[in-house]
Order: C-alpha cells, then structure tokens, then sequence
C-alpha cells in the first residue's frame, strides 16, 4: 500500500466541517521532499479525496503546498503559435483542426519562417519567455521535420524558450528535436485511460507514453496535461492526473485545458463543467505536482476573472498569453495585463 493513501482514506471519512491538517502535513511533506519521484506516488482514491475535500480546506493545501514550492505571485507566460493549422487526420473529438469534422477551420500549409520569427519577436515584446509552435500533424514526416527544425533554432536565437507540440515522434526524432535546442515538447495524455476511447481512436493511449519517453530519453523538458469538461467523471479526472504525477519523473509543465466546444466537433454540445470542478482540478494537480508548472490553459476567455483568481490561488502558475491559442480565442494581452495588475501578479 502507498504510504499516503492511508492518510488520505482518513480525509475522504472525515465529517466535512473538519480541518485535517493531518493530511495537510502528509501532502506538504511530499511537496516539500525532493526525493526520488518514485516516492511521490497518488492513488486514484487518494485524488479523489482531495477533489472531495470542502473547498477552502482543497485550496488552503493547494495554496500551502504551492508556496513551499515557488513564489505565489509569479506566473510564466507562454504565447502560442500554430505553425500548421487544420487538416489533421486525426480523429481527436475536441478539436476543431481535424479534418474529418466540418469546422471553420481551414487545412493551411506550414508558416514560412520569417513569418513565424515576427511572431515570436511580437511575443517576446509583449512579455513571453516561452514561445510554442504547434502543428496539426498526427506526426511530423521527416521533410516537415527539417523546416520546423530551422523554426526552432532561429527562436532559441532571439532569447526565447522553444516549445514544440508537433504530434507523435517516431524513433529519432526527438534527438533532431534537441539538437535544433528544443527546451520543451507539448504532447497531453488529454484524459485518462479509461475515457480515453471515447474521444479518440486514431492514436492509442500507448502511442502518447511512448512519445513522452522518447522526449525525457533525450533532456526535453516534458509539457503534458490534459482536457477538462470532455464528459468525463470526477474519478477519471483524477485518474488523468495520477497518470501525470506517477511518471517517474512528472511533467515539468502540465497544461489543464478546459474544454473549448466548437461546432461541428462531436464533444460540441457536452454538458458544461461547473467553473469550481475546474479549480479542483487544478488544486489537485498543484498538490500531487507539487514542483511542475500548472498551466491554465484553454478556456480561460470564457472564465470570469475570479475563476482565473482562484485558479491562480489553486497553484496554477502559467498561462498562454496573446489572443489566439492555435485556433479559437485567448483573452487580449491588454486584459491579461489588467488582470496581472490587478492580482499583483508578475510575469516570469
Ligand atoms: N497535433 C498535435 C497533437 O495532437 O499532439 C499537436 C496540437 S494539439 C491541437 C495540442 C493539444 O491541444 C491537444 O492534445 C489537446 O489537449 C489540446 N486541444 C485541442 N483542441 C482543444 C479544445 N477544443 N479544447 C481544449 N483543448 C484542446
Ligand atoms: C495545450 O495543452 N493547450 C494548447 C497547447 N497545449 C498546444 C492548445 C489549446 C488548443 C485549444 C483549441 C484551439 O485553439 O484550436
Ligand atoms: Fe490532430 Fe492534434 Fe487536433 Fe488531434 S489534437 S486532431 S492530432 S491537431
């Protein structure tokens, strides 16, 4: 049995107007410990239990853990760009880039690398210190690779983190991917297991672990998360985040999405998730992640700006910022600023 799911079954029987700060020592020790990540391992039922802890006791651990870790009121900010829109043959039901689904979305050919360098010079002015190429791909072919290759040189050139979320890498690639200076490679596990079926069946749960082992075998920093508000139960949220913070050594960045519906897809019209289901899920991934970055990805333009609060109280520490994801909407950078200004939250 894993040393911390017995205290926590002592959290899921407790009478609800109880602080357990037994528990809370119990996770602030993981938090705080910087042992072999073999040690940090969650259960399904012990997630679970944090999602069902009362609101302010989830946020108050979610707070304290987040605090031993990194400084409360930084947040590192990524800006986007998708370098190969629409057209995908993948068969992912969230998105609005796969070409089998009729969406506004139009198959483009790959950005010419002049056009992508002003993009991420727009974004360095405007604050990034990471900026992420993203491709509508399954996979990237070999004669895609080489000019993507080019993108990520020239960008690491300007004084900017690289990120790349390109799909699925076969054997060797990750090794070009390193040696053109990739710091970071965006590849979301997006549910878990067991749901994982009924959103997509083009590429096997397998398929997304195997890429990841190919980017951690290589130094690439790994970007994994997932979405949020596909239909999925509050156990199978839990089950996404114990897939993430059981790795050997957990993602140093984890994107929580929520859902963006778009039309046309088949997850438009999936019944919308209560706005504080979504901040537990960002407690909870704050405190079984205790040192990864917690990105509060999509979704963020239709959240009030005290649920972007209280994610940020949640632990999350990252944001994308610029007004286009990779196809749908993000808050202006003006608004970003305000709410930044208003919170007393800097850029990192
Ligand atoms: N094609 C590559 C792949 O699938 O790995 C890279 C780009 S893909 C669009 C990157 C991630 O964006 C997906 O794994 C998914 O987690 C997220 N995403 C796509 N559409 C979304 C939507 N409608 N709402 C929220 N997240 C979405
Ligand atoms: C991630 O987890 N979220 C970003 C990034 N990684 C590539 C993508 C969100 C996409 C939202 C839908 C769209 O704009 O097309
Ligand atoms: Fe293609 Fe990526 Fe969209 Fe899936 S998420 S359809 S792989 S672009």
């Amino acid at each position: 049995m894993l040393e911390s799911a017995t205290k926590s079954s002592t959290v899921a029987a407790m009478p609800e107007a109880v602080v357990d700060t037994s528990n809370l020592t119990a996770n602030l020790g993981k938090a705080c410990s910087h042992e072999h990540a073999t040690v940090n391992r969650w259960s399904v039922d012990e997630i679970v239990a944090l999602f069902e802890l009362p609101f302010s006791d989830l946020m108050y651990q979610a707070q304290t853990v987040h605090r031993a870790n990194f400084d409360p009121n930084a947040v590192q900010v990524s800006t986007l760009l998708s370098i190969k829109t629409g057209g995908c043959s993948e068969d992912c039901g969230y998105c609005p880039q796969a070409a089998r689904y009729h969406t506004e979305v139009e198959n483009e050919p790959l950005m010419k690398l002049d056009d992508v360098l002003t993009a991420a010079q727009e974004a360095k002015d405007n604050g990034a210190s990471r900026f992420c190429m993203g491709a509508a791909w399954r996979g990237p072919k070999q004669r895609d690779l080489e000019p993507v290759l080019k993108m990520i040189a020239e960008v690491k050139a300007m004084g900017l983190e690289t990120c790349a979320t390109l799909g699925m890498l076969k054997e060797g690639q990750a090794e070009q991917l390193k040696d053109a200076g990739l710091d970071y490679y965006n590849h979301n596990l997006d549910t878990d297991p067991e749901y994982y079926g009924d959103v997509i069946s083009t590429r096997t749960y397998q398929d997304r672990l195997d890429t990841l082992d190919r980017v951690r075998s290589v130094d690439i920093n790994v970007c994994s998360g997932g979405i949020i508000g596909m239909g999925e139960s509050r156990n199978q949220r839990a089950g996404l985040l114990a897939q993430l913070a059981n790795m050997e050594r957990p993602p140093e960045s984890v994107p929580i999405n929520l859902l963006t519906q778009v039309e046309g897809t088949p997850l438009h019209g999936t019944e919308e998730l209560d706005p504080f289901e979504f901040v537990r899920t960002i407690a909870a991934a704050r405190i079984t992640m205790p040192n990864s970055f917690v990105r509060l990805s999509a979704g963020r333009q239709g959240m009030t700006e005290s649920t972007q609060a209280l994610c940020f109280l949640a632990g999350a520490n990252s944001i994308f910022y610029g007004e286009k994801l990779l196809t749908t909407g993000n808050p202006e950078a003006a608004t970003d600023k305000q709410l930044f200004a208003k919170l007393g939250i800097h850029p990192l």
